[in-house]
């Protein structure tokens, strides 16, 4: 197929801006259709740059009216323009204004990029390349300017009018029924932070006072009538703020900090400077609407969008190869927040699954990427889980080496040096190996070398010597474009720990005081003297680095770490490794024996009989076995979704009859009897009760469909009413087809419940899901322009429901390929998220590689495809030639 090479952006082509923006002004006038733009931006020859270079300005289906250079109208010949530039090819060599007048017309924004309308509101959305679709600009991420944004609008149709900074003046316009508001923002700022909010709002705010006692007015915007469900979003703002001064020492540096939330949006929400927007998936929280899992998403992305301020908006990227330089280390102080504030073990564990649910699973594919690309077609294709989720681990490798107090130093000095500038990720390491004096080029390796290394590990013990050795290996797969892969710095936290729960005295003097080992040669042994008895190795502790691990041990030694082994996250990890290896043998033809079978399902009786009680949202994911997806990874190539399925509903089965007393006391005992908290405790109560209820409906069919039902009816908030609905779906027949109607009836004028409604039906993991899928796109609550209508429905489909979008017959993946082709012609992003689902093709068994190629072929074949579109099918379709 052809790739046009044209259009590929290259990191080692990069070079400075040949002008800079010092000053931007904008006047912005809304209009449903008709919306002016003047943009008057004080220009100068970068020092940095080439002389005599033309003036070149981005743009993107605009309508330009006029140009005004210093004062004077340019004539036609003396610019060249067109809706994707304008080019001035012989500008001053001196400092210049130049006011340009653009129309545009929100109305007919589907992308949703740039300035564009959500429920009759006007809002914008610029990163990465969205703010050429209002005005003509050096849009890139190293051109910062100090923006004033003067935004008018009808009174009746956008009373609330907000911009980036402070307000500084506003009224009436004489003589009409229009108002405005000039908002200024002395921070320079690269353009995708710019943004405008123009509507009818409600508000919830309240005062801050910041550790060095300024006032901030912080308050968050919703649609008229649902302000309680807003303050969940603003006390985790205000949570947020003050836990970055106390963590970071990070102080916020503006009079107001406002949120809106709007209803149609591409992604979760976007930092722009002291005016994030979001959508109000990660905003609007009731009991009776949002479940356990939607509190924590809100009071995470209400962190990660604030902490953007510093890591991203006081210190930005360079360029768009430098995305995770905000958002991987975004990402990590969001996940430090989140620990900090409830369960440190159970939120990394929620880590992990995910990370190795999305970027374990992208970086064994096709799109496989470093987390710093070397080249692009379309930037929007990069926010991906290698950039955000690995990115933030490298992060955490950082820490886990340096220690937590060189690691604060570092980024006090990354702050103080990079304030203010467009910094790469060599700035970034530059100051933890100032600070620390370690040389970290090795290191870096984690920023350009694409794949999930895996780590073997083989143990040894000498009775007669008293001396355990661990030899350990590592090695990367190729990924597109990376034949050969070199070893890479990988600290690997460790203990030892005994059969029998006993203390083991051993020292090993290559592990620091901190427990870690750094690997970074392709083998390496490890020594322990003085080891009385066979050790288990518990290794990884933590999860202290993104790789896979191939261990030595038996069931028997995992289990035993289960019930031993002091750190959280491995005596997770252990019950899981156990219980993917007996999934993995049943789908693959292996069937576990009896015995083996036992063993899982005693061990985990143990375990909650002695602790699951202690925390009980550990040991509800202690119970919560490895995905489908997880298992389809695990063995990798030639998958049968089916096989999985039945294999993995037959070892619930299993242990839900094992377990079943435990399991009905947990229902019983655990059942809500105040008034509902959102906390991580009351959380992971409800938590462990759900998980029982749905294992022990996988065990007991009767029993399982009693309980649910009168859960379904008694439930007092979401979280319970929802899990309860998730077990009467797998019960095929009237029970829940009647849970189905009732769910619809009682939230019929809740967007987001109907929402959850739609992808549980997505996810039926039975023949008739794509035929209900279909049925469902014409609901009246459905619509292919809201991005979280087509993300709850198609994308769950896609994404989550393994059999039946990979059905054996291709009828999904076909279904899926003319849906992303009528989604690209409204929302190109959209589309392209959509069709990442066939990153998993070529590991699937033939006939369904055959029919998911053959459903490609026909979306890359299509005339007039986006960028964004094209770039995904293309990398899917690439033979992995890994060179
Ligand atoms: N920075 C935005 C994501 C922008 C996505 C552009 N396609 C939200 C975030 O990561 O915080
Ligand atoms: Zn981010």
């Amino acid at each position: 197929m052809r790739t046009d090479t044209a259009q590929i952006v290259r990191l080692e082509d990069y070079r400075p801006s040949d002008f800079l923006i010092d000053k931007v002004e904008l006047d912005v006038r809304l209009d449903a259709t008709a919306t002016r733009v003047t943009a008057t931006l004080s220009l100068r020859p970068n020092p940095e740059g080439r002389s005599d270079a033309p003036l070149s300005l981005d743009g993107d289906e605009l309508n330009l009216k006029s140009v005004t250079l210093d004062g004077r109208s340019l004539p036609a010949e003396e610019f060249e323009a067109s809706p994707q530039s304008l080019v001035i090819a012989q500008p001053p060599q001196h400092p210049f204004t130049l006011t340009v007048e653009t129309e545009i017309n929100p109305t007919a924004n589907t992308k949703l990029m740039g300035v564009y309308r959500s429920g009759g509101n006007y809002c914008t959305q610029c990163e990465a390349e969205g703010f050429r679709r209002i005005t003509y600009f050096l849009d890139r991420p190293d051109v910062l300017a100090v923006y004033t944004t003067r935004i008018e609008a009808d009174l009746d149709e956008a009373p609330v009018l907000l911009g980036n900074g402070n307000r500084v003046e506003s009224g009436s316009v004489e003589g009409t029924n229009r108002h405005y508001a000039v908002w200024h923002d002395p921070h320079p700022k690269p353009s995708y932070l710019f943004a405008l909010v123009g509507g009818k709002l409600g508000r919830v705010g309240k005062s801050f006072t910041t550790m060095s006692g300024r006032n901030v007015e912080i308050a968050v915007y919703v649609e008229p009538g649902k302000e309680n469900r807003a303050d969940y979003a603003l006390d985790a703002l205000e949570r947020s703020m003050r836990w970055d001064e106390q963590v970071f020492g990070r102080e916020y540096d503006l009079d107001v900090f406002n949120i809106v939330a709007v209803s149609d949006f591409n992604m979760g929400a976007m930092e722009n400077k002291g005016l994030n927007i979001f959508n109000d998936k990660y905003v609007l929280a009731s009991p009776e609407t949002a479940t356990d899992m939607d509190y924590a998403h809100i009071e995470a992305i209400i962190a990660h969008e604030y902490f953007h301020n510093w890591s991203g908006n006081r210190v930005t990227c360079r360029d768009w190869f430098q995305l995770c330089l905000k958002e991987g280390l975004t990402v990590f102080r969001d996940q430090e927040f989140s620990s900090d504030e409830r369960s440190r073990p159970v939120d990394r564990i929620a880590e992990v699954k995910t990370l190795r649910a999305r970027q374990f699973l992208e970086d064994s594919g096709p799109l496989a990427h470093p987390v710093r690309p070397s080249q692009y077609r379309e930037i929007n294709n990069f926010y991906t889980a290698t950039v955000y989720e690995k990115g933030a681990e490298i992060v955490r490798m950082l820490k886990t080496i340096i220690g937590a107090e060189d690691f604060r130093r570092g980024m006090d000095l990354y702050f103080e040096r990079c304030d203010g500038t467009a910094a790469t990720v060599e700035d970034f390491l530059k100051a933890f190996a100032d600070v620390t004096g370690r040389d970290l080029s090795h290191f870096s390796r984690w920023y350009e070398q694409a794949g999930t290394p895996r780590v073997t590990v083989k143990g040894h013990y000498d009775q007669s010597a008293r001396i355990y050795r661990l030899d350990f290996t590592q090695s990367t797969q190729p990924t597109p474009g990376q034949a050969t892969k070199e070893p890479m710095v990988i600290p690997i936290a460790l203990g030892l720990v005994a059969r029998d729960g006993s203390t083991i005295e051993a020292t090993c003097e290559r592990i620091d005081a901190r427990g870690v080992f750094i690997l970074d040669k392709a083998s390496d042994s490890l020594i322990f003297t003085g080891v009385a008895s066979p050790p288990v190795p518990s290794l990884l502790r933590g999860f202290s680095a993104p790789v896979k691990a191939s261990l030595d041990l038996s069931n028997g030694d995992l289990l035993a770490l289960l019930q031993y082994d002091s750190d959280a996250f491995n005596r997770w990890q252990a019950a899981q490794t156990v219980a993917m290896r007996l999934l993995v043998g049943a789908s693959t033809g292996a069937a576990p024996s009896e015995e083996e079978i036992d063993a899982l399902s005693s061990a985990l009786h143990a375990f909650m009989e002695q602790s699951a009680l202690q925390d009980p949202a550990f040991a509800a994911l202690v119970l919560s076995l490895p995905s489908e997806a997880d298992v389809a990874q695990e063995i990798g190539a030639n998958v049968d979704p089916d096989a999985i399925h039945r294999a993995r509903k037959e070892l619930r089965r299993r242990i839900g009859e094992v377990c079943s007393d435990l399991l009905q006391h947990f229902h019983r005992s655990l059942a809500e009897t105040g008034s509902y908290s959102p906390d991580a405790a009351s959380a992971g109560r409800r938590a462990l009760r759900n998980a029982s209820l749905d294992l022990l409906a996988a065990a007991n069919r009767d029993l399982g469909e009693r309980l649910a039902r009168e859960q379904f009816d008694s439930a007092s908030n979401m979280t319970d009413r929802l899990a309860s609905l998730n077990v009467l779906m797998t019960l095929s027949g009237e029970a829940r087809e009647t849970a189905i109607a009732r769910f619809e009836d009682l939230y019929r004028h809740e967007p987001l419940v109907l929402d959850k409604w739609f992808t549980l039906q997505a996810t039926i993991p039975e023949d008739g899901a794509l035929d209900r899928v279909r049925r469902l796109m014409e609901h009246p609550a459905f619509s292919m322009g809201n991005p979280n209508r087509v993300r709850s429905l198609v994308g769950s489909f896609a994404m989550l429901n393994q059999v039946q979008f990979n059905r054996a017959d291709g009828a999904g993946y076909d279904f899926l390929a003319s849906i992303v082709l009528a989604v690209d012609a409204i929302n190109p992003q959209l589309a392209a998220r959509l069709l990442t689902a066939f990153s998993t093709w070529r590991m699937m068994n033939e006939t369904r590689r055959s029919h998911a190629k053959k459903a490609l072929l026909s979306v890359a074949e299509k005339p007039n495809l986006s960028r964004d579109v094209s770039d995904i099918v293309s990398r899917a379709l690439e033979e992995n030639k890994a060179s």
